[in-house]
């Protein structure tokens, strides 16, 4: 399957987006790549989708929700709600596919799943939702505010190059923890409720269904 050149594909990002936008976006390009090589991800895919993963944060909220509708693709209610911090995974999907053309399947969905991830997520949808929270330019766990965030952040860097399942859960619950006040998306919810339950299996616990 044919990529799209990784050189245009950051003279893109470095047009549409901005400036510390931009530097995100290659932190979480080159830290995708080295989990992807660790862990036997296919490390250009990992390039491409980090590169691609905010291809539209830059564009206004209007604007992403036109491209998703003349694309056919359906949005939530909690997607379309202005400010909505969700939509830009979307409307980066179809930009990914239509302007920057990608047709591998599985870079779309780690684009279109970097925000709520999803359950059961592929390697590659893992690597690019962990790698968005702890590229090197992350000063501190973004979804915290904690004082110990930095010491934390040191933690789950090195636990996602060991064991990236033991990482997503530590991320996920920061991320619930930081959205106790605000509406959770129910595939978040069901992201944290499988990887949770799926820790349960790991160490031979019961629990509920
Ligand atoms: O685009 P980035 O800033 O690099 O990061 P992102 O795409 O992971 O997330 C953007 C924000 O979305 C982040 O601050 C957390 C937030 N978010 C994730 N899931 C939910 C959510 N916000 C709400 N309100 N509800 C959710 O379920
Ligand atoms: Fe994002
Ligand atoms: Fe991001």
């Amino acid at each position: 399957m044919k990529l799209p050149e990784l050189a245009w594909l950051r003279k893109q990002m470095k047009k549409e987006l901005e400036p510390a936008r931009y530097e995100h976006t290659l932190g979480v390009a080159y830290t995708a790549a080295n989990l992807a090589t660790v862990h036997g991800a296919d490390v250009q895919k990992a390039l491409t989708a980090g590169m691609l993963h905010d291809c539209t944060k830059c564009l206004s909220h209007k604007k992403q929700l036109i491209l998703c509708d003349k694309h056919q693709f359906a949005l939530s209610e909690m997607e379309r709600a202005e400010g909505s911090p969700l939509l830009h995974a979307k409307s980066g999907c179809v930009q990914a596919r239509v302007k920057y053309g990608v047709t591998d399947e599985d870079i779309l969905n780690a684009i279109c799943y970097h925000t709520t991830g999803r359950p059961d997520m592929s390697l590659l949808e893992k690597i690019i939702y962990t790698a968005d929270y702890l590229e090197p330019g992350r000063r501190h766990a973004k979804r915290t505010g904690r004082e110990e965030a930095g010491d934390r952040l040191t933690q789950i860097r090195r636990e996602a190059f060991r064991d990236i399942d033991e990482a997503l859960r530590d991320i996920l619950s920061d991320t619930l923890a930081y959205l106790e006040n605000k509406k959770i998306d129910l595939m978040t919810k069901s992201t944290y409720d499988f990887y949770m339950r799926m820790q349960g299996k790991d160490r031979g616990d019961t629990y509920e269904q």
